[in-house]
C-alpha cells in the first residue's frame, strides 16, 4: 500500500518541486485510496491516479494595472484547470499575497473530489493572484480585476471553466470580473458565480459555505447522540465562511464564542454579536480587533493562532490552510472539544488530523465540509442555464440535502473500505471513485 503512494509522490514531488502545500494535498488522498486501487486493476491500469495529480492545463500570467498614484504594478494571475472528467471546472479565485504555484494547485486538487463529492455535474479548478485587495481603493480594485480578465476572460466560459471567489474575492471582485468579462465577449451568460443578486446571482451562495458546514456539523453531532444546543464553538477566520457559520449555528442555539483575522482574535462569553461583525468586515472592510470598541464585555488578543487555546466543544476552522497545528489539536483536546469540522480548505496539519482521529474527537475534512458553497455556485449555474432564480428557501433546501448527501456517502465509503468513522478516508474514497468511473469511461484524454 504504502509502495504505491511512495511511487506516485515521488513522481509528484519531482515534477512539481518547492510546492509543499501541493505535495501534502496529494498524499493525502493517496493515503486514503490506495486500498481502492489495490481491489480496482483496470484503475491502476489505466493509470487513473497517475493521471489525477497531473492538471489538465494551467494558465500563469501577467496582470498589470496602474495604482491611484499613478504608478505600475504587477501581479502574477493564474488558473489551473485540474480536472473536467464529470464538468466544467470550477472552483474560486483567491486574492491574497501568499498566493503561487504550488497554492493555487492544492486548491484545484481538492477542489476535484470536493466537487464530486457534491452529486452536482462540475469539474475541478482553481485561480487567483498575488495581489492584495486590503488596503486598496475601490477603483484600484476594479483596474486590477479588469486586467486580470482581460487574459482570463480567453480560459473561460458558462461550458468551460465557471471561476467564483475565495480569499480576498467576494462580491465587489466577482462585479468587476464580469462586468470586463461581458464586455470583452458581448455575452451575458453564467460564467461566474457568486455574483450579485441583481445580474444573476443566487440566493444563499452567499451563505452557503458556512451553512452548509454547518448542516454538516448538525450530522456529525446527531452521530454522537447531540444537537448543537448550547454548544459553545470557536471559528476562526471572520470573512464570507466564518460569518455565515455563525449565523446558522446561532440560529440552532449555539453559543459561537471566538473569531478571528490574520491580526488576532476576540473572545465574547456571551455570544458573538454578528450584526457588529458583518457591519466591521463586510460594509466598513475593517478589523475584528475593532468589535470590542462595541461591545464592552468582549476581548481582543493580538495573533490568530491562539485562539484554538479558548476552550470550546465545536471548532470550526475558517480562516486558512495549516492554521491547526498538532499543538492546536492538543489544546482543543486538552479543553474536551467533541467535533472539528474544516471550513477553509486544509485547515488541519497532518499531524493535527491524527491526534483528532486519536481523541476520538469527531473530524470533518474540507473538501466534504465546506462543499456547501461549491454546490450552491453549481445551483447557480443550474439557474442562470434556465434563465430563471430559485427562492431562497429552495437554494437553502437543495443545499441541506447536497450537504445530507455528502455525509452519507462519506460514512457509506468509510464503511465499505474498513475505516469506519473516518470521514477523511471516506470523502477521499467516495469522491475519487466518481471521478475515477468518468475519466474511465472517456478513455486516454
Ligand atoms: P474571506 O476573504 O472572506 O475571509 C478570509 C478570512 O480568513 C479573513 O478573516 C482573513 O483575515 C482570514 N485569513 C486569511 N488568510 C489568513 C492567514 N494567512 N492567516 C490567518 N487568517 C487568515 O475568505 P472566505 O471566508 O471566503 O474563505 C475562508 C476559507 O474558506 C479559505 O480557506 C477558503 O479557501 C475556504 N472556502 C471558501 C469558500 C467560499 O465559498 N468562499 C468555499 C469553500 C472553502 P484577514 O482579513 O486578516 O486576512
Ligand atoms: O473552495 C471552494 O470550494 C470555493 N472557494 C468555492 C468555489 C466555487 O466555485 O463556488
Amino acid at each position: 500500500m504504502s509502495t504505491f503512494v511512495d511511487r506516485i509522490l515521488e513522481t509528484v514531488v519531482a515534477r512539481n518541486p518547492a510546492e509543499p502545500e501541493f505535495h501534502q494535498a496529494v498524499r493525502e488522498v493517496l493515503e486514503s485510496i490506495a486500498p481502492v486501487i489495490a481491489k480496482r486493476p483496470e484503475l491502476a491500469r489505466a493509470k487513473i491516479v497517475e493521471r489525477v495529480v497531473e492538471p489538465e492545463r494551467q494558465v500563469i500570467f501577467r496582470v498589470p494595472w496602474v495604482n491611484d498614484k499613478g504608478e505600475v504594478q504587477i501581479n502574477r494571475g493564474f488558473r489551473v484547470e485540474f480536472n473536467s472528467a464529470i464538468g466544467p471546472y470550477k472552483g474560486g479565485l483567491r486574492f491574497h499575497p501568499s498566493v503561487n504555484l504550488s497554492i493555487i494547485k492544492f486548491l484545484g486538487f481538492e477542489q476535484i473530489f470536493k466537487n464530486a463529492l457534491t452529486t452536482t455535474p462540475i469539474g475541478g479548478g482553481k485561480g487567483g493572484s498575488d495581489f492584495d485587495p486590503k488596503g486598496k481603493s475601490d477603483l484600484e480594485v476594479m483596474r486590477f480585476c479588469q486586467s486580470f480578465m482581460s487574459e482570463l476572460f480567453r480560459h473561460i466560459g458558462p461550458d468551460t471553466d465557471v471561476p467564483a471567489g475565495d480569499i480576498g474575492v467576494g462580491g465587489r471582485e466577482i462585479g468587476f470580473m464580469y462586468g470586463q468579462y461581458k464586455k470583452l465577449t458581448n455575452t451575458f451568460t453564467g460564467v461566474l458565480t457568486g455574483k450579485g443578486l441583481s445580474y444573476g446571482g443566487s440566493l444563499a451562495r452567499t451563505e452557503a459555505t458556512g451553512y452548509g458546514l454547518v448542516y454538516f456539523v448538525t450530522r456529525m453531532l446527531q452521530s454522537r447522540g447531540t444537537d448543537w444546543k448550547n454548544k459553545s464553538v470557536v471559528i476562526s477566520g471572520s470573512g464570507n465562511v466564518a460569518i455565515y457559520a455563525t449565523e446558522r449555528a446561532q440560529q440552532l442555539g449555539a453559543r459561537v464564542i471566538a473569531l478571528s483575522d490574520s491580526n488576532g482574535y476576540i473572545v465574547d462569553n456571551d455570544g458573538i454579536k454578528l450584526d457588529t461583525v458583518k457591519r466591521i468586515k463586510e460594509i466598513e472592510r475593517g478589523r475584528i480587533k475593532e468589535y470590542v470598541a462595541a461591545h464592552k464585555t468582549a476581548k481582543y488578543y493580538d495573533g490568530c493562532q491562539d485562539i484554538w487555546t479558548v476552550p470550546c466543544e465545536v471548532a470550526l476552522p475558517s480562516a486558512t490552510q495549516n492554521e491547526i497545528d498538532r499543538k492546536a489539536a492538543e489544546a482543543l483536546v486538552k479543553n474536551k472539544c467533541i467535533a472539528v469540522a474544516e471550513g477553509a480548505n486544509m485547515p488541519s496539519t497532518p499531524e493535527a488530523v491524527e491526534v483528532f482521529h486519536n481523541a476520538g474527537v469527531s473530524f470533518g475534512p474540507a473538501k466534504a465540509a465546506n462543499a456547501g458553497g461549491v454546490a450552491t455556485s453549481a445551483l447557480e449555474m443550474a439557474q442562470n442555464s434556465m434563465r430563471l432564480n430559485w427562492p431562497f428557501e429552495e437554494v437553502d433546501r437543495r443545499l441541506h440535502q447536497i450537504m445530507n448527501d455528502i455525509y452519507d456517502q462519506c460514512v457509506a465509503a468509510s464503511e465499505t473500505y474498513g475505516a469506519k468513522g473516518n470521514l477523511v478516508i471516506g470523502a477521499n474514497i467516495a469522491g475519487f471513485l466518481k471521478v475515477a468511473e468518468a475519466m474511465l469511461a472517456q478513455g486516454v484524454v
